[in-house]
């Protein structure tokens, strides 16, 4: 196997373009389709202020690493969620890489705790309010996530969302006809009302495996595991089906989700970040002063909740 753009011995195959690249040829790829991405979808410009958010996993850390890399002012925020082995592994990867960014491009970690902030960690919160693990993980990293980048003042927040990652949330949507939902997976929601970050997923032209060899030959120490809570989940599910398909005809996944992307953009030229209804049902939250369409937000909502119940709070 040779490489496509210089003919040396090539390190990894891409079925889906029908190329094989060598390292070198290979990172540029990965920051072309990332520059394309940030483009195309104009998600940010050189004098932004950038917050990614990690969790220690492939995708995040190669982002922040990409985005350091071609010279974008970018730091990072961690929510520790207190799962046992997996957040203090997580958390370990995480400040080993900020640790090499502060000392080569003066790069700063944010971290929230939640067991400290929260006042339990992420399973016996769920627990003491009735919800499921991953639905009170989803509330509190949105919320902290988007505090995080109001208050700090940056102008805009990014996720490690890959082409699989968005690819498999389509399928879910399609399937269930859930059309509100349809109507806002983009890979750009601006920030249409104060109080609300823009966010941006610029790997989204990047399968899984691609984000993984590109940490693996950059020297990227990442988390292998995924979190202990994600087993069973539907998600997982659809990313099985979705490579099924993929290997038997590569490209499969790109031409679902970027076609989507097409179509999207040719009813609706502009992007979408809110619907008018949600415009105009949206004031600050009577506890927090978050956005919400509710008089308390859902995450003071669960928070009242959880401080009835936590022992001695
Ligand atoms: S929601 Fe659930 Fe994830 Fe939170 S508890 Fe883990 S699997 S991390 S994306
Ligand atoms: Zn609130």
């Amino acid at each position: 196997m040779r490489c496509r753009k210089c003919n040396t011995k090539a390190v990894i195959g891409l079925p889906r373009h029908n190329a094989a690249f060598c390292k070198v040829c290979f990172n540029e790829y990965v920051h072309d389709q990332v520059r394309r991405a940030i483009k195309a979808e104009r998600m940010f410009n050189r004098d932004d202020r950038i917050l990614v958010a990690v969790s220690g996993g492939k995708d995040s850390l190669a982002l922040w690493d990409i985005l350091l890399k071609l010279g974008y002012r970018t730091d990072a925020l961690y929510v520790d969620l207190g799962i046992a082995d997996y957040s203090i592994k997580s958390r370990e990867k995480v400040e080993q890489f900020a640790h090499m960014a502060a000392q080569s491009h003066g790069a700063a970690l944010l971290i929230h705790t939640v067991q400290q902030e929260e006042g339990a960690g992420i399973r016996e919160l769920a627990d003491l309010i009735h919800r499921p693990t991953c639905s009170a993980c989803g509330t509190i990293k949105r919320y902290q996530f988007n505090r995080a980048a109001v208050e700090h003042g940056y102008d805009v927040l990014a996720t490690g969302h890959n082409l699989d990652d968005e690819a498999a949330r389509l399928l879910g949507n399609v399937l269930h006809w859930q059309e509100e939902y349809l109507d806002k997976q983009s890979p750009n929601l601006p920030a249409s009302v104060e109080g609300f970050a823009k966010k941006v997923k610029p790997l989204y032209r990047l399968a899984e495996r691609e984000t993984a060899a590109y940490a693996v030959l950059n020297g990227i120490d990442y988390i292998v595991e995924e979190c202990p809570m994600a087993k069973g989940s539907k998600m997982l599910l659809y990313k099985e089906v979705l490579n099924r398909l993929e290997t038997e005809s590569p490209g499969t996944k790109q031409a679902f989700y970027w076609g989507f992307l097409e179509k999207q953009a040719r009813v609706r030229p502009t992007t979408p970040a809110m619907t008018e209804k949600d415009r105009l049902t949206l004031h600050p939250c009577a506890t927090c002063g978050q956005p919400t369409t509710a008089e308390v937000c859902s995450y003071c909502k669960m928070m009242v909740r959880a401080k009835a119940s936590i022992p001695d709070s």
